[in-house]
């Protein structure tokens, strides 16, 4: 079966293909029938969450919530409903989501745009490392410094919102589509770096989107259509709390101002409308004070979807695009002027966005947008999707990189990391023979723009593909740079093994193999987003590739770009592989980030995101098999918990070819001088919540206006297929009359208009903020410990062991905090202070829906290393003494 609807956002050049697939179904009318809930396993429930906390009572997001109420509350019934959706597909040029206005009271059309890594579908702009690459770099100033570059260029392009970061998907499955576009496969890594990320975007103006809420942990399937439901991911509470909201709490923390939803269900029910994951957790139990988005063509239905805590449709239309229908604006204004969707939740969803919008200072000289997603022309249509369109100046081509490419170089390069360097072979000189293997080393020669968002794994592997690329302002590959800097540099561009001379015993190969994934709106050699077809093997014949370069060189140094764990196991013990590198997904930068590595001229500093297994089949099936087709709804369920990547394989006694963590230097370190200090006395149960204030929304207006205010200005000229907020005048009259006349919507079970207190997880901005105390620091001082005459950066990491005999069932141990070194030149120490906070030595309990330190009074062990399997320094909370020289837990 052709796959129809699976694009998230599909190109401009594409539009025409998809007004023409569009034409040939009929729009479904209501999403009611889409709610399938049979065959979710028995015991996994959506239960009802209602109704949506009101935005506005958190502290530091006052006084933008009262600079809203009071704009909201100037507007017309048809305003508050036009800037609560996009415009539709392709309508309101130039971005991938543009909100409609309210021009009258001054409040603009919102730009959003694509994606993680740079502004999309645009020139003129930095291809940024992808967020593996960030995670990899473990360096939390780096991943900031990042998030100011993007935030500056999507500032610089007159975008509003930056669609990202992304922290879903975890990882859970090293083969999903897109865990490339997230930090690495553990939840404290990807909450630091999607909190980085969130404080350095919107430092610079730009309203950060966190994505996707939530269980979208693989591609194939993810999109309800007509035909089908959408898969379902089934997590239990616990899983929830301590994996995958982990990194959203975090990200809430951080102030992000959005947040996205995902494609496909939780528990049965749709996350678009999912009234227990957006207004139980996201708002209730987080605090979230921003505003909720769909994912583009995600939204199933109009009066649910409000009341499950939606606050704006993107982009615009039902999944059935270009039609000019929607289940929101002019529904949403027919749902509120019958009754059916209160004022006071559509005051609710108005004034978040407007409050946002205020937060980030965007009242203030916030540039239009000055690009096109559509088209690289000067002039196009301003309406693409309209078809009868008038024609304008559309790009200004605004470049936007400015010195982006140093920070963005630096990421690649402190992400790159050496798995395994025999007898310290790297670094070697430049004045050494080098026969250099494989298409990746070198840039597409089709051109580095050549398929469309990256649907090909054609020359260096930057980036993956789908709506989280961007385009390539240049490559700066391996081989160019190689050859700059080596004497003797000999390229053979195959990814089969040439006819070579006979190498002499220090001649050098170094073989370039790759792995891609992307989003299944493509299909890339045969994979659907998902690496379904290729698994974990390198891609293009790579395992034979460095097997015969090693049958034939004494010295073989393999290089990576990867988007997660490959399976080394064909070569990765052959006496000739020499060297490991995983560069990851250096975005432009390839190329010197690497070769300054490989020639010393720095040591390399990154750390793997996630665990290299010896086989995919050493985790529990339900992470490494992808969910494939079902009649009905496929389901996902999450039957592993809290194991997967290190947590699983710890708790197997599976070695791992390459721990979470693992990361040569060509400097070795040793720590020392290390102490623990309790800082905040933990309890079982943390202190009691603040106690939610009233939020000013309670003061708005929720008398149902008067019809007149759903009805166009006479004279004004529609364009076609165009979203508006209004309706005809008979339309609202009957609408008006409806709800006058009682009659009552069908509300869900469980439906209620009365505020709750929240419960005792919950507080602003990520829950309970006693959750972040810090009860322990760790303070351990690094030296370098000159044996190898090379300077170098270190990152230790802390684990948290929990106490032993507790009733929690918890891996044996959690990457807690980690920071990494300046570079430390030989003999030079630097001390470094690791935090763990109250949460940090909590598991959520399910009975008191609570956070509980179950060993408060108990011994914790904080481990301190290099990687999840070389952690040889060990804390103790209830002594406070430390001790060093150990194995490690695993
Ligand atoms: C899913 O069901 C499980 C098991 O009943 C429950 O613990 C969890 O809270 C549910 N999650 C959602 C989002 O409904
Ligand atoms: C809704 O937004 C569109 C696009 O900016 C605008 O043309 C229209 O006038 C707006 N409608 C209202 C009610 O302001
Ligand atoms: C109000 O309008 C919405 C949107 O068309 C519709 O779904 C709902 O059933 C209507 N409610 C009543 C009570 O007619
Ligand atoms: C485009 O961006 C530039 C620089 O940010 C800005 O000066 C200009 O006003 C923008 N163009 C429009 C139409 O707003
Ligand atoms: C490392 O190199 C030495 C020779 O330098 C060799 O004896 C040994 O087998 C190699 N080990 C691996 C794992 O390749
Ligand atoms: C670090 O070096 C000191 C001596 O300087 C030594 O006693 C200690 O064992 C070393 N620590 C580790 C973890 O190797
Ligand atoms: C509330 O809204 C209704 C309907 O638009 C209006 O008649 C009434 O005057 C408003 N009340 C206040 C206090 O503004
Ligand atoms: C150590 O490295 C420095 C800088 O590269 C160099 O000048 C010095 O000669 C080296 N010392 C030894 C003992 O190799
Ligand atoms: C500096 C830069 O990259 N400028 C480019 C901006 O985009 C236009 C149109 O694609 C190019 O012609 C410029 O070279």
């Amino acid at each position: 079966m052709v796959i129809i609807f699976d694009p998230e956002v599909p190109s401009g050049s594409r539009s025409l293909w998809f007004l023409a697939l569009s034409s040939l179904l009929i729009s479904p009318s209501s999403g009611a029938a889409l709610e399938a809930r049979d065959g979710v396993p028995a015991g996994y429930v959506a239960a009802p969450y209602y109704p949506t906390p009101h935005g506005g009572w958190a502290d530091d997001w006052e006084g933008s919530y009262a600079k809203a109420v009071e704009l909201v509350s100037q507007m017309t019934l048809a305003e508050k409903t036009n800037i609560t959706a996009g415009s539709g597909f392709f309508m309101g040029e130039p971005c991938v989501g543009n909100t409609g206005s309210a021009l009258r009271v001054g409040f603009p059309q919102l730009c959003l745009q694509d994606g993680p890594l740079g502004v999309r579908s645009t020139d003129n702009v930095t291809a940024f490392p992808a967020g593996i690459t960030t995670g990899a770099t473990f360096s939390k100033s780096l991943m900031y410094e990042r998030g100011v570059a993007l935030g500056e260029e999507f500032k610089g392009k007159g975008a509003n919102m930056y669609l990202g970061p992304s922290v879903g998907p975890l990882g859970r499955k090293p083969r999903g589509g897109r865990n490339w576009e997230a930090f690495g496969s553990d939840p404290v890594l990807q909450g630091v770096a999607g909190a980085q990320t969130i404080k350095g975007v919107q430092e610079q103006g730009v309203i950060a989107v966190l994505k996707h809420l939530i269980g979208n942990e693989q591609e194939m399937w993810r999109m309800y259509n007509p035909f089908q439901p959408a898969y379902s991911s089934n997590i239990d509470d616990r899983t929830m709390h301590e994996l995958y909201l982990w990194p959203f709490a975090e990200g809430v923390h951080a102030g992000t101002g959005a947040a996205m939803i995902s494609y496909n269900a939780v528990n049965g029910s749709a996350d678009s409308q999912n009234s227990y994951n957006i207004n139980g957790l996201l708002k209730d139990e987080l605090g979230f004070q921003g505003l909720v988005m769909t994912d583009w063509l995600a939204h199933l239905s109009g009066v649910d979807s409000a009341l499950s805590g939606l606050d704006m449709d993107m982009p615009g239309d039902t999944q059935i695009p270009l039609f000019g229908n929607s289940y929101w604006m002019y529904e949403l204004t027919r749902s509120a002027l019958n009754g059916s969707v209160p004022m006071d939740r559509l005051n609710d969803m108005a004034t978040r966005i407007v409050a946002t919008w205020y937060k980030m200072g965007q009242d203030q000289d916030y540039p239009e947008p000055n690009f096109s997603s559509n088209t690289r022309d000067r002039e196009g249509p301003l309406y693409p999707g309209a078809l009868l369109s008038p024609s304008g100046v559309v790009n200004q081509y605004v470049n936007v990189q400015a010195e982006h490419k140093v920070v963005a170089k630096q990421v690649a390069q402190e992400a790159v990391t050496l798995l395994k360097n025999n007898g310290s072979f790297l670094p070697i000189t430049t004045t050494v023979s080098l026969s250099v293997f494989g298409t990746d080393a070198q840039a597409d020669p089709q051109g580095i723009n050549s398929c469309t968002d990256k649907s090909c794994n054609r020359g260096t592997l930057g980036m993956g593909w789908g709506s989280g690329s961007a385009d390539y302002p240049y490559m700066d590959d391996p081989i160019s740079s190689l050859k700059r800097k080596a004497g003797t540099v000999t390229y053979y561009a195959t990814d089969s093994f040439p006819t070579v001379p006979m190498p002499s015993d220090d001649d050098v190969a170094i073989v370039f193999i790759s792995s891609d994934s992307g989003e299944n709106s493509y299909t890339v050699e045969n994979n659907h987003g998902d690496r379904d077809t290729d698994g974990l093997k390198a891609w293009h014949g790579g395992d034979a590739l460095v097997q015969k370069a090693a049958a034939k060189y004494n010295n073989v140094i393999v290089v990576v770009h990867t988007v997660g764990p490959i399976i080394m196991e064909p070569w990765i013990d052959l006496p000739s592989v020499k060297a490991v590198l995983v560069a990851h997904l250096p975005g432009q930068e390839a190329g010197d980030s690497l070769t300054e590595i490989l020639f010393g001229e720095v040591s390399p500093s990154g750390h793997l995101p996630y665990s290299i297994p010896v086989a995919e089949s050493d985790y529990p099936s339900s992470v490494s098999n992808l969910v494939g087709f079902a009649v009905g709804q496929p389901q996902d369920t999450y039957s592993e918990g809290l194991y997967i990547d290190y947590r699983s394989l710890n708790k197997q006694k599976i070695r791992a070819r390459f721990a979470f963590g693992h990361g040569l230097s060509y400097a070795s370190f040793n720590f020392s001088s290390i102490s623990i200090t309790p800082v905040t006395s933990l309890s079982t149960v943390p202190p009691t919540r603040p106690v939610k204030s009233t939020s000013p929304i309670a003061t708005m207006n929720t008398t149902i206006p008067s019809a007149s205010e759903a009805v166009a200005p006479a004279g004004f000229n529609m364009i076609w297929r165009y979203l508006y907020s209004w309706l005809s005048e008979s339309d609202a009259n009957a609408a008006y009359a409806e709800g006058q006349s009682g009659a009552v919507y069908a509300y869900p079970a469980g439906y209620s208009t009365k505020q709750k207190v929240g419960p005792p997880a919950g507080g602003p901005n990520g829950g309970n903020p006693a959750l972040w105390d810090v009860a322990y620091t760790v303070s351990v001082t690094v030296i370098n410990t000159g044996e190898t005459n090379h300077s170098g950066k270190a990152v230790p990491q802390a684990y948290v062991q929990f106490p032993s005999g507790m009733p929690y069932d918890t891996p044996v141990i959690q990457l807690r905090d980690f920071e990494k070194t300046g570079s430390l030149a030989p003999g030079e120490s630097e001390a470094v202070e690791l935090s763990i906070t109250r949460k940090d030595l909590s598991v959520w309990d399910v009975e008191l829906q609570n956070w509980v330190a179950p060993g408060a009074e108990g011994q914790y062990k904080i481990w301190v290393g290099e990687a999840s399997d070389d952690l040889g320094v060990v804390c103790y909370t209830d002594s406070l003494r430390c001790e060093v020289g150990f194995a490690g837990p695993v």
